[in-house]
């Protein structure tokens, strides 16, 4: 089964552009799917949008009367996915913008099944890229991906912000046992929760990998929700809590980790 994960905040008009896209690609596959949406506190119509869609196709609805933001969002978007999955499911994110072209899904899964605990649609691979991305936003996702590749590198990787990427079901599953409510701490600070979901799961030793992706910005007629002071606050927050000396997440979760390792090989 595929399991496709989209966090919604006001995506009225988007949604009518993305769901038929959606649709096709994932019946082309040949698979069992189902569409996990958290409509996250929408004061527009995303939520009667949905509540449509759900009498055509797989449409699962989390909804949040409030908003609670991408971190929140997120966690219950994963906690639901680890409980629905079976192993051999893939579990895939992306964005209800418009900007992630579901066309790219079934590499994603391809590759996932290949080998991969976690594949990023990377704009930064070889024959991906971006439209409609203006200089200066360019400019600061360059940045911020340039900051994270130093701070949290992660061998082969180009991509660290693009929140497009499949994930092997057991990985989740693995990360949602060891981690428990620590799987995504970060929930108030805006979209650090993307980050902090490649550095978790790579301290729990997942193989990741990419494929090219061209990010379609051009499409994008949602208002940006992207907070840039929150989430630059909040990287600093997290690589203070990954290089703190005393118990920080770089030596004590790869401890810990191997201790669960030891612990569940016995049982
Ligand atoms: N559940 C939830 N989803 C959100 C929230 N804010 C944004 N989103 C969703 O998260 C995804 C990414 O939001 P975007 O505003 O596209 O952010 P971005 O892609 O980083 O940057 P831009 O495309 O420039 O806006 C979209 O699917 C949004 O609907 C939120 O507070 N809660
Ligand atoms: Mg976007």
């Amino acid at each position: 089964m595929i399991l496709v994960l989209l966090p919604a905040y006001n995506e009225e008009e988007s949604l009518p552009k993305l769901m038929p896209k959606l649709q096709q690609t994932l019946a082309a596959m040949n698979e069992e799917f189902k569409i996990l949406v958290c409509n996250d506190g929408s004061r527009d119509r995303t939520q009667s949008m949905l509540e449509e869609y759900a009498k055509e196709m797989p449409v699962e609805i989390i909804r949040h009367k409030i908003n609670r933001g991408l971190g929140e969002s997120t966690r219950d978007l994963f906690e639901l996915a680890s409980e629905m999955a079976r192993d051999g499911d893939v579990i895939v994110r992306l964005d209800c913008d418009d900007t992630h072209e579901p066309e790219f899904i079934p590499r994603i899964v391809e590759r996932v099944r290949s080998g991969c605990d976690v594949v990023i649609a990377s704009r930064f691979a070889p024959g991906g890229g971006q439209l409609g991305v203006n200089g200066y936003r360019a400019f600061i996702s360059r940045s911020a991906n340039l900051f994270m590749k130093v701070f949290f590198p992660i061998p082969g990787l180009r991509e660290y912000s693009c929140g497009f990427r499949g994930y092997r079901a057991e990985k989740i599953k693995e990360a949602v046992a060891f981690y428990g409510n620590n799987f995504i701490q970060l929930k108030g600070l805006g979209f650090t929760c993307t980050l902090e979901k490649l550095v978790k799961l790579r301290l729990i030793n997942a193989r990741f990998g990419e494929v090219p992706f061209l990010l379609r910005y051009d499409q994008k007629l949602s208002t940006s929700k992207m907070v840039s002071s929150v989430t630059t606050l909040g990287y600093v927050v997290m690589t203070i809590l990954y290089y703190w000396p005393w118990g920080g997440w770089r030596m004590a979760i790869r401890n810990k980790h191997h201790v669960w390792n030891l612990a569940n090989d016995q049982n």
